[in-house]
């Protein structure tokens, strides 16, 4: 059963597994392009000395505490995973660092440090630069674990991982590159793998540029700030930099999209379920839990064998919550889809009711009632085949992590506006029952409420930062949340296109970036896929735009243009 209101909803889904085929990295080249950027050019390698490739992972020795250098269970230290792709650099060419965030990177390697399905930003630009790149994984998830991840991880365990500690891994990874302008070749034969420690990549030497979309976005921005002397320049994408325990404005965008009739009946049909669900009838309240459970396990054309083995015992032991909030399942692709791909399809088979009616402008609540419009509703639930759309965790563990994080520190708490007598949220989904959850997942050491003050302290959507370049896209729901945000308590600062000088911070009205008509969440950043038979479908999403590829191009030129008018001034 998926708890849809528990859904990480800012992860990007990696459920494609991988084939790791790529196996022989490619030889050095013995010459060396001119170099740049504060390079000294007596840099060079020895010939055919190899850097490990990508496909293999690496990794750092990591404190587990950066700032009071606490053990627990004797752990002092954790190996941080990463990868390397090699391929274009050349002496003294830029650091191109693509987060990973909330999720298991390994999934990842072949689409972002290979371009084995199609372009990636991060290899554009490492080719475009002379540069090397870098796939991060961030502590507590994939293989960069101080302590196994489940239910039984303890409060002491769960303490080191906060926003500050994982910036500042990401500090000392870039501090243990050289600053050396020669690598010492005594201990190099000429077949030999060299430790990519040994490039002359430590930040004072080299410009970092840090690429990140979503929660890896936040990062980039909040390290752009917090270590300037570490990450040169950013491209933040759909960052939510503003952390906010209540985030109804979650759903604003996708209720804004809805064509009127469609929002007037799922109105009607929300308000009327929660009724029901808080009256006093007792087996009406089954009767509906029944209905929608049924209706989630049922399949297209009328399939209702998903829904066999369904009893009343079962809806009756369904919480209120977790039935109501069935109503919410046609939102759960929008972030990534948009109206005309995830709810447009959902809101033609309700207004139609199933194609046997033509649509009408106030609905199906206009002509038949709530009770006809919970039909109607119930009918294009079934159709719509949700149900082939995976929506239980793929990763159990990157889960728990995320929702200690949003627990701990970010909020971000998903629930319907409750000033708002249009919203298309169960009113069960509230921030007690948000907080709730998180006490119940970890019994110790949470506060009260998320320490939102942990991220905002760095400027929030006031943030008035220099060498980023914020990406969002028109339809995000996270776009509330950033720079970009134009619900009613944000600043309302405007995106601009123009180059802002090199370290030249934004001002309160405006920044540099750039908001994509009718995108949705890291439109851009993503693989500029090569369509074939494993790519079509949902699963895939998190590696592809599946809305327009326009924007991978229209961000990549935008930054490309910025660094060529930051990247001279490194050092300076
Ligand atoms: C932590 O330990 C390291 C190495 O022993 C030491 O250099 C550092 O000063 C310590 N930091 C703190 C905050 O105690
Ligand atoms: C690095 O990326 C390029 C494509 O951008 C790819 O051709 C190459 O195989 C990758 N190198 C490794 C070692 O995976
Ligand atoms: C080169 O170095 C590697 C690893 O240190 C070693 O195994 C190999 O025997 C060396 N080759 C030669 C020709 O010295
Ligand atoms: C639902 O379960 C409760 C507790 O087991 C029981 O008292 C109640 O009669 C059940 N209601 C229905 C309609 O089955
Ligand atoms: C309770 O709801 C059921 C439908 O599930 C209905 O048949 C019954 O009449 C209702 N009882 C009352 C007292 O309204
Ligand atoms: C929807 O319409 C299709 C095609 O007419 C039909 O097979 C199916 O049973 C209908 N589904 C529902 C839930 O009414
Ligand atoms: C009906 O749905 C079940 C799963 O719920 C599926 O196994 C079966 O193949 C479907 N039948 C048809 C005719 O599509
Ligand atoms: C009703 O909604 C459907 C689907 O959202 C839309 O295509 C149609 O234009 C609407 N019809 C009217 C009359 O508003
Ligand atoms: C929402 O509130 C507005 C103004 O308060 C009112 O005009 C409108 O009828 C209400 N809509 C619904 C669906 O309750
Ligand atoms: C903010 O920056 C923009 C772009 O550089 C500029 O056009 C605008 O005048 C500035 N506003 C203020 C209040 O400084
Ligand atoms: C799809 O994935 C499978 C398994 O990884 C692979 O064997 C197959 O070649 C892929 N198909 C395409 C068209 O890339
Ligand atoms: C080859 C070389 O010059 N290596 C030096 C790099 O810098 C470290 C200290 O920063 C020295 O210990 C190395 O000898």
């Amino acid at each position: 059963m998926r708890l849809m209101y528990l859904l990480d909803l800012l992860t990007i889904l990696t459920l494609l597994a991988v084939s790791s085929t790529i196996a022989t990295p490619p030889s050095r080249q013995s010459s060396w392009m001119a170099p740049r950027m504060g390079i000294p050019d007596s840099f060079e390698l020895p010939a055919n000395t190899a850097l490990p490739g990508s496909n293999e992972p690496l990794f750092i020795e990591m404190p587990l505490d950066h700032f009071t250098n606490l053990t627990v269970d004797g752990v002092t230290t954790f190996q941080n995973r990463y990868w390397i792709n090699a391929s274009y650099y050349e002496a003294g060419g830029p650091v191109f660092i693509f987060d990973s965030g909330e999720q298991n990177a390994e999934p990842l390697v072949p689409y972002y440090l290979q371009e084995y399905h199609g372009l990636s930003a991060t290899m554009r630009l490492a080719k475009r630069y002379g540069g090397i790149a870098i796939l991060w994984e961030h502590r507590y998830y994939g293989d960069s674990l101080p302590f196994p991840i489940s239910r039984n991880t303890t409060p002491q365990q769960w303490q080191f991982l906060t926003t500050e500690q994982a910036l500042e891994d990401v500090v000392f990874f870039a501090d243990s590159f050289s600053k050396n302008s020669s690598v010492s070749t005594g201990s190099l034969n000429s077949s030999a793998t060299i430790l990519p420690q040994s490039l002359p990549l430590h930040p004072s030497v080299t410009p970092w540029v840090w690429l990140g979309g979503s929660y890896p976005g936040v990062r980039g921005a909040l390290l752009r700030q917090r270590n300037p002397g570490t990450i040169f320049a950013a491209w933040a994408s759909s960052a939510p930099v503003h952390a906010q325990v209540d985030m109804w404005a979650y759903y604003a965008a996708a209720e804004r999209s809805l064509t009127r009739n469609c929002s007037a009946d799922w109105v009607a049909v929300t308000k009327y379920v929660d009724t029901v669900l808080q009256g006093a009838n007792e087996s009406a309240a089954v009767d509906i839990k029944f209905d929608l459970l049924k209706a989630r396990l049922s399949g297209p054309g009328g399939n209702t064998t998903g829904a066999d083995g369904l009893t009343k015992e079962q809806a009756n032991r369904t919480s209120d919550v977790d039935a109501a909030s069935i109503l919410m399942d046609p939102l759960d692709f929008y972030q990534y889809y948009g109206f005309a791909d995830s709810l447009l399809p959902f809101c033609n088979l309700l207004e139609t009711r199933n194609f046997t009616a033509a649509p009408v402008e106030g609905g199906v609540v206009s002509v038949s009632g709530v009770e006809g419009a919970f039909l109607a509703f119930l009918a294009a639930l079934a159709e719509l085949d949700y149900d082939s759309i995976p929506g239980s965790p793929d990763d159990p563990a990157g889960d728990m992590s995320w929702m200690r994080q949003y627990c701990s520190e970010y909020g971000f708490y998903q629930r319907g506006n409750p000033s708002d007598n249009l919203s298309i949220e169960t009113s069960f989904l509230s921030l007690e029952l948000f907080q709730q959850q998180c006490n119940e997942a970890f019994t110790d050491h949470l506060p009260s409420w998320p320490q939102v003050e942990n991220i905002n302290k760095y400027g929030g959507w006031n943030m008035q930062s220099s060498n980023i370049m914020f990406a969002n896209g028109e339809f995000d729901p996270w776009r509330t949340m950033g720079l970009a945000s134009i619900e009613i308590n944000a600043p309302q600062r405007k995106p601009s296109v123009v180059v802002p000088g090199c370290n030249v911070p934004s001002n309160a009205t405006t920044f540099f970036g750039i908001t994509y008509d009718n995108m949705v969440h890291v439109s851009d950043m993503r693989v500029l896929l090569v369509p074939d038979s494993n790519h079509t479908d949902f699963k895939t999403v998190g590696f592809y735009s599946p809305v327009s590829q326009a924007p991978f191009y229209t961000g990549l030129g935008l930054f490309q243009l910025a660094l060529d008018e930051w990247l001279p001034c490194f050092g300076k």
